[in-house]
């Protein structure tokens, strides 16, 4: 029987580095001999996902409820695709998840237990990373830019409201420190997690049940 996949999720504030350790983090799974692949969300290009980028991107205004469920939306319609590839053995590394779905949503001041109730089921990840940055770092990361969310007293809503969602699949990664750094503490959490977790135990679609 094949052994499925990792479902890894990393999260962070805007300019926190997950692009950068994402794909860090794919290529060195792939170079150990681990299938692996990178998911992003919102995924821009489905129908739901340009409606996001209009959003993102200050070309359209919506109700920040109407936002929220078209997030998830944006989440749910590639699920099965996400359990076919983690049930055939794929890692999956997830550039951000629900929580950027309640924490985004919650910060903007949207009651938080509405807030998840749209992504209430959905595939549990197995492990979470959190890219955690202090705020004035990050902007000086080459500054904020032009998308509705990036700015600065929001981000640190952001994170408050982020940390109310941490549970025991939570690792929180320092990542104020030397890009080299930063990589190695990761790797460090994914090989304490592949000796841990159990991959014999089916995948869950039981996200906050
Ligand atoms: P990114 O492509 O990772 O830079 O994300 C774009 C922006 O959208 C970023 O500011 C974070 C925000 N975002 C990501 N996912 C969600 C979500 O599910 N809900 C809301 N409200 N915002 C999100």
């Amino acid at each position: 029987m094949t052994q499925r996949g990792l479902f890894i999720v990393v999260e962070g504030c805007d300019r926190s580095g997950k692009s950068t350790h994402c794909a860090k983090l794919v290529e060195k799974l792939n170079s150990n001999g681990i299938d692996a692949e990178l998911i992003k969300f919102p995924d821009r290009t489905t129908q739901t996902g340009k409606m996001i980028d209009s959003y993102l991107q200050q070309k359209s205004d919506l109700d920040d409820h109407a936002i929220h469920l078209l997030f998830s939306a944006n989440r749910w319609e590639a699920m099965k695709i996400l359990f076919e590839k983690l049930k055939n053995g794929k890692t999956l590394v997830v550039d951000r998840y629900a929580f950027s779905g309640v924490a985004f949503s919650s910060a903007k001041g949207l009651d938080l237990e509405w807030c998840k109730n749209p992504d209430i089921g959905l595939l549990t990840p197995d492990l979470v990373l959190f890219l955690d940055l202090d705020i004035n770092e990050a902007e000086k990361r080459g500054g904020f830019g032009e998308e509705r969310y990036e700015k600065r007293e929001l981000q640190i809503k952001v994170r408050e409201e982020f940390m109310k969602l941490k549970d025991e699949s939570w690792k929180l990664i320092n990542a104020g420190q030397s890009k080299e750094k930063v990589e190695q503490d990761i790797w460090a959490v994914i090989e304490e997690a592949r000796n841990s977790l159990d991959t014999t135990k089916s995948l869950q679609y039981n996200l906050w049940k």
